[in-house]
């Protein structure tokens, strides 16, 4: 299987998240992307290639025009006025406030294009999202050209980032923007299988009224866990993608044996939508030693999840999402790689 790397994630070094109440060092930070890289090196996955450029046009397919403005600009505006520190949003808008004029402070637009406190921009963000973006473009891009599966070794994560938001360290929705292109470039329907520990919201945001591209998600319940909007096993798409949308919330604590379950029903809902190719949103937040998250999945459950998602039997694009137990990350990610090519 094929490995897409950029070196330039190391762009995305935010110093500091809000979490719990403080300013905490960021979970999301570069030495995730280099266990996994290595861990594949180590197992001989197969070939790591650097990204092709694809330029603003697949980007501009998937994110609103003006959000793409504002992120390649954000870090010097804010930089003019506050100095030399990560960008956070200080307050968004709430029912009964206005979201019609986009605020001509910067820091007024950092709150209307995010959703969180958590996803600093820095002087590098851009190039490392675009480079993430890149990483599973170039993905899609192998499907295209006949291979079973790639992996997009992406950092920052995508699947929060949503039409014209930003959260959840995540800025460019990776996934949503690989499932558009495969799309554009004669996949008649596609579908994203989200399997990190939490909702990717963006991506359903992105895809809520489609009805080509199918959505299925397996996550913590919103009533409990990050990000608290979204998720729910009621939102189901609208118009063409009603019913196109389906949501597998989980309680704190869940096994593999509880897991291996939703995953079934994930797996039939994809055969029965008979995609052209599948896109797994792959966090591996759901581990047991993960610091931010409360699944219990342990090293040898990725490598049966491995197979479970070979056992879909579609051409298949990994992307690279969240997981934060970084000593064991490589593992845990290599074991699903290569339990679906052993399968
Ligand atoms: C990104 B991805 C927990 C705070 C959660 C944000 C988590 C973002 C996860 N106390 N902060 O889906 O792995
Ligand atoms: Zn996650």
């Amino acid at each position: 299987m094929i490995v897409i790397y950029s070196e330039e994630h190391r762009l995305q070094s935010g110093r500091s998240e809000l979490n719990d109440g403080q300013l905490v060092p960021c979970y999301e930070k570069p030495e995730r992307a280099d266990i996994v890289r290595s861990r594949l090196e180590a197992v001989g996955i197969g070939p790591i290639l650097a990204p092709e450029a694809h330029g603003p046009a697949p980007l501009e397919r998937v994110h609103d025009a003006g959000y793409l403005g504002f992120l390649q600009t954000a870090w010097t505006e804010w930089v003019a006025e506050h100095g030399d520190w990560d960008a956070l949003p200080l307050n968004w808008v709430a029912p009964g406030m206005h979201r019609r004029v986009v605020p001509r402070s910067i820091d007024g637009r950092l709150g209307y294009y995010s959703f969180d406190a958590g996803t600093p921009i820095t002087a590098g963000t851009w190039r490392a999202a675009t480079a993430a973006a890149d990483s599973a473009l170039t993905g899609a891009d192998r499907l295209r050209a006949g291979d079973r599966s790639a992996f997009a070794l992406c950092r920052p994560p995508g699947h929060h980032a949503g039409r014209a938001f930003y959260g959840g360290y995540c800025f460019l929705n990776n996934a949503a923007i690989a499932a558009q292109s495969l799309r554009d470039n004669g996949a008649a329907r596609v579908a994203v299988l989200d399997v990190d520990y939490h909702h990717g919201n963006g991506t359903q945001e992105i895809l809520w009224e489609r009805g080509d591209v199918l959505f299925v998600s397996l996550h913590a319940d919103p009533a409990d866990e990050f990000p608290y909007f979204s998720g729910h096993a009621d939102e189901t798409g609208a118009g063409a993608g009603e019913g196109f949308n389906l949501n597998l919330p989980l309680p704190w604590g869940t096994d593999w044996a509880a897991y291996a379950e939703a995953l079934a029903v994930a797996a039939a809902r994809i055969r029965a939508f008979a995609p052209d190719a599948l896109v797994v949103s792959l966090g591996a937040d759901t581990y047991g030693g993960d610091p931010i998250s409360r699944f219990r999945l342990l090293s040898e459950d990725f490598l049966r999840m491995g197979a479970a998602l070979a056992g879909i039997g579609l051409p298949t694009l990994f992307v690279m999402e969240g997981g934060y137990a970084v000593a064991d990350l490589g593992v845990n990610v290599a074991n699903v790689l290569t339990g679906f090519e052993n399968a």
